[in-house]
Protein backbone atom coordinates (compact mmCIF):
# COMPACT_ATOMS: atom_id res chain seq x y z
CA UNK A 1 0.00 0.00 0.00
CA UNK A 2 1.58 3.07 -1.33
CA UNK A 3 2.52 5.66 1.55
CA UNK A 4 0.40 8.62 0.14
CA UNK A 5 0.76 12.28 2.27
CA UNK A 6 -1.29 15.00 1.16
CA UNK A 7 0.37 17.74 2.19
CA UNK A 8 -0.43 21.73 1.71
CA UNK A 9 1.96 24.23 1.79
CA UNK A 10 0.49 26.73 4.24
CA UNK A 11 1.81 30.32 3.11
CA UNK A 12 0.79 33.49 4.86
CA UNK A 13 0.81 37.02 4.07
CA UNK A 14 1.99 39.76 5.83
CA UNK A 15 1.50 39.82 9.53
CA UNK A 16 1.45 43.32 10.99
CA UNK A 17 3.02 44.30 14.42
CA UNK A 18 -0.18 44.79 15.52
CA UNK A 19 -2.10 42.34 14.67
CA UNK A 20 -2.59 39.89 17.69
CA UNK A 21 -1.98 36.31 17.93
CA UNK A 22 -5.57 35.40 17.79
CA UNK A 23 -6.20 37.40 14.18
CA UNK A 24 -3.22 35.35 13.04
CA UNK A 25 -4.11 32.15 14.07
CA UNK A 26 -8.12 32.80 12.25
CA UNK A 27 -6.15 33.14 9.52
CA UNK A 28 -4.18 30.12 9.83
CA UNK A 29 -7.31 28.06 11.06
CA UNK A 30 -9.03 29.28 7.26
CA UNK A 31 -5.78 27.47 5.59
CA UNK A 32 -6.24 24.61 8.10
CA UNK A 33 -9.90 24.16 7.09
CA UNK A 34 -9.36 24.43 3.39
CA UNK A 35 -6.60 21.68 3.84
CA UNK A 36 -9.32 19.51 5.27
CA UNK A 37 -11.33 19.85 2.10
CA UNK A 38 -8.16 19.35 -0.07
CA UNK A 39 -7.95 16.05 1.66
CA UNK A 40 -4.96 17.20 3.43
CA UNK A 41 -3.21 15.45 6.05
CA UNK A 42 -0.61 17.71 7.01
CA UNK A 43 0.03 21.62 6.70
CA UNK A 44 3.69 23.13 6.70
CA UNK A 45 3.41 27.03 8.30
CA UNK A 46 6.02 29.55 7.71
CA UNK A 47 8.58 30.33 10.29
CA UNK A 48 7.95 33.03 13.50
CA UNK A 49 4.67 32.13 11.84
CA UNK A 50 2.63 34.07 14.58
CA UNK A 51 3.77 37.32 14.64
CA UNK A 52 5.60 39.82 12.42
CA UNK A 53 9.41 39.04 11.52
CA UNK A 54 10.20 41.24 14.42
CA UNK A 55 13.99 40.93 14.08
CA UNK A 56 14.06 43.45 10.99
CA UNK A 57 14.00 45.70 13.93
CA UNK A 58 16.42 47.10 16.66
CA UNK A 59 15.08 46.88 20.38
CA UNK A 60 16.49 48.09 23.25
CA UNK A 61 14.86 46.16 25.57
CA UNK A 62 14.25 42.82 26.19
CA UNK A 63 10.71 43.11 26.87
CA UNK A 64 9.82 44.60 24.14
CA UNK A 65 11.39 41.70 22.35
CA UNK A 66 10.22 38.85 24.64
CA UNK A 67 6.43 39.91 23.61
CA UNK A 68 7.02 38.37 20.35
CA UNK A 69 7.99 35.04 22.10
CA UNK A 70 5.32 32.05 23.06
CA UNK A 71 5.84 31.07 26.74
CA UNK A 72 3.83 28.17 26.41
CA UNK A 73 3.02 25.83 23.23
CA UNK A 74 0.16 25.30 23.27
CA UNK A 75 -0.96 28.55 24.80
CA UNK A 76 -4.23 29.76 24.91
CA UNK A 77 -4.34 31.93 22.06
CA UNK A 78 -2.72 28.68 19.63
CA UNK A 79 -4.73 25.98 21.38
CA UNK A 80 -6.69 26.31 18.60
CA UNK A 81 -4.53 25.01 16.31
CA UNK A 82 -4.13 21.78 18.56
CA UNK A 83 -8.11 21.10 18.80
CA UNK A 84 -8.48 21.60 15.00
CA UNK A 85 -5.87 19.29 14.30
CA UNK A 86 -8.04 17.15 16.31
CA UNK A 87 -11.47 18.10 14.75
CA UNK A 88 -10.25 18.33 11.32
CA UNK A 89 -8.11 15.57 11.16
CA UNK A 90 -5.03 17.65 9.78
CA UNK A 91 -1.32 17.61 11.61
CA UNK A 92 0.96 21.06 10.89
CA UNK A 93 4.25 22.20 11.92
CA UNK A 94 4.69 25.31 13.09
CA UNK A 95 7.11 27.93 13.15
CA UNK A 96 7.00 30.33 16.49
CA UNK A 97 9.67 32.45 19.11
CA UNK A 98 10.16 29.85 21.58
CA UNK A 99 11.08 31.31 25.17
CA UNK A 100 11.62 28.49 27.90
CA UNK A 101 13.73 28.07 30.97
CA UNK A 102 16.19 25.27 30.43
CA UNK A 103 19.64 24.81 32.78
CA UNK A 104 17.77 27.43 34.92
CA UNK A 105 17.78 30.41 32.77
CA UNK A 106 16.02 31.56 30.26
CA UNK A 107 16.73 30.62 26.69
CA UNK A 108 15.61 31.70 23.33
CA UNK A 109 14.80 30.01 20.09
CA UNK A 110 13.62 30.42 16.51
CA UNK A 111 11.83 27.32 17.27
CA UNK A 112 9.20 24.63 14.83
CA UNK A 113 6.98 21.92 15.94
CA UNK A 114 4.97 18.94 13.97
CA UNK A 115 1.61 18.59 15.71
CA UNK A 116 -0.11 15.43 14.36
CA UNK A 117 -3.66 14.14 14.28
CA UNK A 118 -4.68 13.85 17.87
CA UNK A 119 -2.97 17.21 18.47
CA UNK A 120 0.64 16.17 19.87
CA UNK A 121 3.61 17.53 19.68
CA UNK A 122 5.95 14.82 17.82
CA UNK A 123 8.66 16.88 17.53
CA UNK A 124 10.55 20.03 18.12
CA UNK A 125 13.43 22.01 16.25
CA UNK A 126 15.23 24.89 16.96
CA UNK A 127 17.30 27.20 14.09
CA UNK A 128 20.66 26.43 13.76
CA UNK A 129 21.66 28.67 11.27
CA UNK A 130 20.88 32.30 12.49
CA UNK A 131 21.70 34.49 9.60
CA UNK A 132 22.10 37.96 9.52
CA UNK A 133 23.90 40.33 12.93
CA UNK A 134 23.94 40.69 16.36
CA UNK A 135 24.39 44.10 16.72
CA UNK A 136 22.59 47.51 15.40
CA UNK A 137 23.12 48.23 11.91
CA UNK A 138 22.04 51.62 11.39
CA UNK A 139 23.46 51.42 7.65
CA UNK A 140 20.69 48.67 6.44
CA UNK A 141 17.34 49.55 5.29
CA UNK A 142 16.10 47.09 7.70
CA UNK A 143 17.78 45.26 10.43
CA UNK A 144 18.35 41.41 10.42
CA UNK A 145 18.82 40.65 14.35
CA UNK A 146 18.07 37.35 14.37
CA UNK A 147 21.69 36.39 15.77
CA UNK A 148 20.86 39.07 18.54
CA UNK A 149 17.28 37.74 19.67
CA UNK A 150 17.90 33.74 19.05
CA UNK A 151 20.31 31.01 20.27
CA UNK A 152 22.00 28.64 18.27
CA UNK A 153 19.50 26.11 18.34
CA UNK A 154 20.66 23.71 20.52
CA UNK A 155 18.53 20.36 19.18
CA UNK A 156 21.08 19.03 16.17
CA UNK A 157 19.02 18.30 13.06
CA UNK A 158 16.97 15.31 14.62
CA UNK A 159 14.48 13.02 12.51
CA UNK A 160 11.64 11.63 13.83
CA UNK A 161 8.90 9.14 12.73
CA UNK A 162 5.36 10.42 12.63
CA UNK A 163 2.00 9.18 11.53
CA UNK A 164 -1.04 10.90 10.20
CA UNK A 165 -2.97 7.89 9.29
CA UNK A 166 -3.10 4.71 8.18
CA UNK A 167 -0.68 3.99 5.63
CA UNK A 168 0.63 7.21 6.37
CA UNK A 169 3.44 6.79 8.67
CA UNK A 170 7.10 7.97 7.84
CA UNK A 171 10.40 9.86 8.48
CA UNK A 172 10.42 13.50 8.94
CA UNK A 173 12.83 16.14 9.56
CA UNK A 174 12.74 19.97 10.53
CA UNK A 175 14.66 23.38 9.55
CA UNK A 176 13.94 26.98 9.54
CA UNK A 177 14.37 29.41 7.01
CA UNK A 178 18.12 29.92 6.27
CA UNK A 179 19.06 26.52 7.43
CA UNK A 180 17.86 25.04 3.61
CA UNK A 181 20.50 27.44 2.41
CA UNK A 182 23.21 24.91 3.65
CA UNK A 183 23.56 21.29 1.96
CA UNK A 184 24.52 20.10 5.66
CA UNK A 185 20.79 20.53 6.64
CA UNK A 186 19.57 18.07 4.07
CA UNK A 187 22.84 15.75 4.00
CA UNK A 188 22.27 15.63 8.54
CA UNK A 189 18.83 14.64 8.12
CA UNK A 190 19.45 12.48 5.20
CA UNK A 191 21.82 10.42 6.71
CA UNK A 192 18.89 9.55 9.03
CA UNK A 193 16.80 8.11 6.46
CA UNK A 194 14.51 11.49 6.30
CA UNK A 195 11.51 11.26 3.54
CA UNK A 196 9.94 14.67 4.11
CA UNK A 197 11.33 18.01 5.37
CA UNK A 198 9.34 20.54 6.72
CA UNK A 199 10.63 24.40 6.34
CA UNK A 200 9.35 27.80 7.29
CA UNK A 201 11.00 30.69 5.96
CA UNK A 202 10.89 34.42 6.00
CA UNK A 203 13.39 35.64 3.22
CA UNK A 204 13.13 39.59 2.15
CA UNK A 205 13.62 39.95 -1.40
CA UNK A 206 17.08 42.42 -0.57
CA UNK A 207 19.97 41.43 0.76
CA UNK A 208 21.40 44.45 2.00
CA UNK A 209 24.92 42.94 2.27
CA UNK A 210 24.48 41.52 -1.17
CA UNK A 211 21.77 43.54 -2.86
CA UNK A 212 23.62 41.80 -6.61
CA UNK A 213 21.81 38.43 -5.63
CA UNK A 214 18.20 40.30 -5.25
CA UNK A 215 17.17 39.47 -8.81
CA UNK A 216 18.09 35.57 -8.00
CA UNK A 217 15.71 35.23 -4.68
CA UNK A 218 13.31 33.18 -6.08
CA UNK A 219 16.04 31.42 -7.88
CA UNK A 220 18.14 30.89 -5.04
CA UNK A 221 15.02 29.94 -2.77
CA UNK A 222 13.95 27.24 -5.33
CA UNK A 223 17.75 25.59 -6.15
CA UNK A 224 18.69 25.14 -2.49
CA UNK A 225 15.18 22.91 -1.86
CA UNK A 226 15.20 20.91 -5.00
CA UNK A 227 19.24 20.06 -4.91
CA UNK A 228 18.37 18.83 -1.15
CA UNK A 229 15.27 17.31 -2.06
CA UNK A 230 17.41 15.21 -4.63
CA UNK A 231 20.59 14.74 -3.67
CA UNK A 232 19.38 13.02 -0.20
CA UNK A 233 16.13 11.16 -1.75
CA UNK A 234 13.72 13.49 0.24
CA UNK A 235 10.65 15.49 -0.13
CA UNK A 236 10.80 19.37 0.69
CA UNK A 237 8.36 21.47 1.73
CA UNK A 238 9.38 25.20 1.90
CA UNK A 239 6.57 27.71 3.14
CA UNK A 240 6.57 31.89 3.02
CA UNK A 241 5.84 34.91 5.09
CA UNK A 242 5.06 36.61 1.85
CA UNK A 243 4.43 39.64 0.90
CA UNK A 244 4.99 43.45 1.72
CA UNK A 245 5.46 43.01 5.91
CA UNK A 246 5.78 46.09 8.05
CA UNK A 247 7.70 47.96 4.46
CA UNK A 248 10.14 44.91 3.71
CA UNK A 249 9.09 42.89 0.55
CA UNK A 250 9.47 39.09 1.51
CA UNK A 251 9.23 36.52 -0.93
CA UNK A 252 6.89 33.89 -1.78
CA UNK A 253 7.14 30.67 -3.78
CA UNK A 254 6.25 28.45 -1.26
CA UNK A 255 6.95 25.39 -3.20
CA UNK A 256 6.81 21.52 -2.47
CA UNK A 257 9.69 19.40 -3.83
CA UNK A 258 9.87 15.56 -5.13
CA UNK A 259 12.69 13.38 -4.52
CA UNK A 260 13.49 13.91 -7.76
CA UNK A 261 13.93 17.66 -7.39
CA UNK A 262 10.96 18.54 -9.36
CA UNK A 263 8.53 21.25 -8.21
CA UNK A 264 5.38 19.26 -7.98
CA UNK A 265 2.98 22.15 -5.71
CA UNK A 266 3.44 26.08 -5.77
CA UNK A 267 1.83 29.39 -4.27
CA UNK A 268 1.48 31.62 -6.92
CA UNK A 269 0.40 34.76 -4.66
CA UNK A 270 2.17 36.76 -1.63
CA UNK A 271 -0.89 36.43 0.74
CA UNK A 272 -2.81 33.48 2.71
CA UNK A 273 -2.72 30.20 0.26
CA UNK A 274 -2.67 26.86 -0.07
CA UNK A 275 -1.03 24.75 -2.37
CA UNK A 276 -1.46 21.06 -2.18
CA UNK A 277 -0.04 18.07 -3.30
CA UNK A 278 0.11 14.22 -2.81
CA UNK A 279 3.42 13.00 -1.98
CA UNK A 280 4.11 9.33 -1.78
CA UNK A 281 6.76 8.88 0.48
CA UNK A 282 7.70 5.58 -1.32
CA UNK A 283 8.84 7.12 -4.21
CA UNK A 284 12.05 8.52 -2.14
CA UNK A 285 13.29 4.97 -2.21
CA UNK A 286 13.87 5.06 -5.57
CA UNK A 287 16.91 7.28 -4.76
CA UNK A 288 17.98 6.35 -1.78
CA UNK A 289 18.46 2.76 -3.24
CA UNK A 290 20.37 3.80 -6.05
CA UNK A 291 21.91 7.16 -7.41
CA UNK A 292 21.88 8.20 -3.50
CA UNK A 293 22.87 5.02 -1.90
CA UNK A 294 24.88 6.63 0.91
CA UNK A 295 25.77 2.78 1.88
CA UNK A 296 27.28 1.58 -1.49
CA UNK A 297 28.47 5.00 -2.70
CA UNK A 298 29.11 7.71 -0.53
CA UNK A 299 33.17 7.97 0.59
CA UNK A 300 33.28 9.38 4.29
CA UNK A 301 36.41 8.71 5.09
CA UNK A 302 37.48 10.57 2.16
CA UNK A 303 35.65 13.54 3.29
CA UNK A 304 37.41 13.26 6.61
CA UNK A 305 40.68 13.76 5.33
CA UNK A 306 39.79 16.66 3.85
CA UNK A 307 37.73 18.12 6.26
CA UNK A 308 40.92 17.43 8.93
CA UNK A 309 43.18 19.42 6.42
CA UNK A 310 41.20 22.43 7.94
CA UNK A 311 40.64 25.34 6.11
CA UNK A 312 40.90 27.08 2.53
CA UNK A 313 44.09 25.65 -0.12
CA UNK A 314 47.17 27.71 1.04
CA UNK A 315 48.15 30.94 -0.50
CA UNK A 316 50.09 30.47 -4.02
CA UNK A 317 53.51 30.43 -3.12
CA UNK A 318 55.40 33.58 -5.84
N1 LIG B 1 15.84 34.80 6.25
C1 LIG B 1 16.63 34.80 5.10
C2 LIG B 1 16.88 33.43 4.49
O1 LIG B 1 17.86 32.74 4.72
C3 LIG B 1 18.58 35.69 3.93
C4 LIG B 1 17.92 35.55 5.29
C5 LIG B 1 17.92 36.33 2.89
C6 LIG B 1 19.81 35.11 3.69
C7 LIG B 1 18.51 36.45 1.63
C8 LIG B 1 20.43 35.21 2.44
C9 LIG B 1 19.79 35.86 1.41
O2 LIG B 1 16.02 33.06 3.68
C10 LIG B 1 15.88 34.05 7.40
N2 LIG B 1 14.93 34.30 8.31
O3 LIG B 1 16.74 33.20 7.58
Amino acid sequence: MPRIITVGAAQLGPIARSDSRAQVVERMLALMRDARSNGCDLVVFPELALTTFFPRWYFEHQQDIDAFFERAMPSPDTQPLFDAARTLGVGFCLGYAELVEEGGRLRRFNTAITVDKQGAIVARYRKIHLPGHAEHEPWRRFQHLEKRYFEVGNLGFPAFRANFGEGKAGIFGMAICNDRRWSETYRVLGLQGVEMILIGYNTPVHNPPAPEHDALSHFHNELVMQAGAYQNGTWVVGVAKAGNEEGVEQIGNSIIVAPSGEIVGACTTTGDELAVARCDLDLTASYKNTTFNFARHREPAQYRMIVERKGAVPPAQD
